[in-house]
């Protein structure tokens, strides 16, 4: 068992609590203002964390069209070219790429040879720990405490879970007694600020939004009212956009550079959020964020629905950004920490 975060006790930096009134505004919403679409955030208040052996069955469960394709090859198989070649093809299927496949299939035959493997049980035994080698690089604590407050911008393309993500981990955050405050950065789409606020009244969570839809100018009054209020973590939610959107890209790197100059040093985190449907789509996403903004971390949704998970390998080997964590539902307890072996696990049950 590991804990949801690492935690490191912070001297605080210069950061006194300031009366609220110097504070940048907050539009309150109004109380009847209930959006007729379902919210994107419907967290249960009461939820208790899950055993962990519900969230592995789950995993396996999300991940279980990948390992019944790669578990099934290994059933009273002899291990000769014919298993080489049908492993290659599942691996393919699985989204790990061409370079991931290539490097797993190679070591898997050196593995073989040196060790005089003769069991298929055995041979998937490699494969398994090859796998997690592969992983592990990714396998990254969430370090909380480092700063104060602790900015992370939040980008992806539209759709993959950015802001049900933020809601989880300011969740998760509280939970670990962090103050916690979101910025809605997203002022694209009219809705999204909405959504946020509504959804921060409930949670007790402060949203920054301004009525301008400047998204730089939003994230920055974020941070100065983060370190305002002696905020632990400021997160700035962004609108979701492609990478092939060149002037959406430049708008993400100013919002860095405003963040940047609102408090030097930050965003402390720039994470990428990724919707594990994707394919191989994923790893250009990848290399595309992380050219135009230097990513520190990514997190993985939807790892409960047609996803197959051999994308993790890809990244792995072509742009290993650590992997903080891994999303198989809507839920909060949904959110959990990347584990290499527990992933692989699931991944080759
Ligand atoms: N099944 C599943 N659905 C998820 C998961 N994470 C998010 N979703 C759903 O994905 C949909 C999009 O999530 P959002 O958080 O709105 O995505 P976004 O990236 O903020 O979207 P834009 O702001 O429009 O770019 C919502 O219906 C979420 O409930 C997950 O891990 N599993
Ligand atoms: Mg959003």
């Amino acid at each position: 068992m590991f804990s949801f975060f690492k935690k490191k006790p912070v001297a605080p930096e210069a950061a006194p609590a300031v009366p609220a009134a110097s504070a940048p505004t907050v539009p309150s919403v109004p109380s009847s203002a209930e959006p007729a679409a379902p919210l994107v955030f419907e967290v249960e208040t009461a939820a208790k964390p899950e055993p962990k052996q519900s969230w592995m069955s789950r995993l396996k469960a999300g991940l279980s069209k990948t390992s019944a394709n790669l578990s099934i090859l290994f059933v009273g198989a002899r291990i000769d070219d014919d298993l080489y070649d049908e492993l290659e093809a599942a691996l393919l299927m699985s989204d790990a790429g061409v370079d991931a496949t290539q490097f797993l299939l190679d070591a898997l035959k050196r593995k073989v040879k040196e060790d005089k493997l003769l069991d298929a049980a055995q041979v998937k035994d490699a494969l398994k720990q090859l796998m997690i080698g592969l992983l592990q690089p990714l396998q990254k604590p969430f370090e909380l405490g480092r700063h104060q407050p602790l900015v992370m911008m939040i980008t992806g393309v539209n759709g993959a879970g950015k802001t049900t993500t933020i809601g989880k981990l300011a969740k998760h955050m509280q939970a670990h007694g962090q103050s916690v405050l979101l910025a809605a950065g997203d002022t694209f789409r009219a809705a999204a600020r909405e959504q946020l606020m509504v959804w921060g009244q409930r949670n007790n969570v402060t949203v920054i939004a301004q009525e301008s839809g400047d998204p730089a100018a939003v994230s920055y009054d974020a941070v100065q009212s983060g370190k305002a209020r002696g905020t632990n973590v400021v997160m700035i939610d962004t609108a979701g956009r492609l990478p092939t959107q060149l002037h959406l890209m430049e708008e993400l790197k100013k919002i860095k550079r405003v963040i940047g100059k609102g408090l030097d040093g930050a965003p402390h985190e720039t994470l990428l959020v990724i919707d594990g449907n994707t394919g191989q789509n994923a790893l250009a996403q990848v290399k595309a964020f992380d050219d135009a903004l230097q990513l520190s971390g990514l997190i993985i949704t939807k790892l409960d629905g047609t996803a197959k998970g051999g994308i993790l390998a890809a990244i792995a080997r072509v742009r290993p950004v650590p992997v903080y964590f891994i999303g198989i539902g809507e839920k909060i307890e949904d959110l959990q920490p990347f584990n290499a072996a527990e992933f692989v696990e699931a991944l080759l049950a």
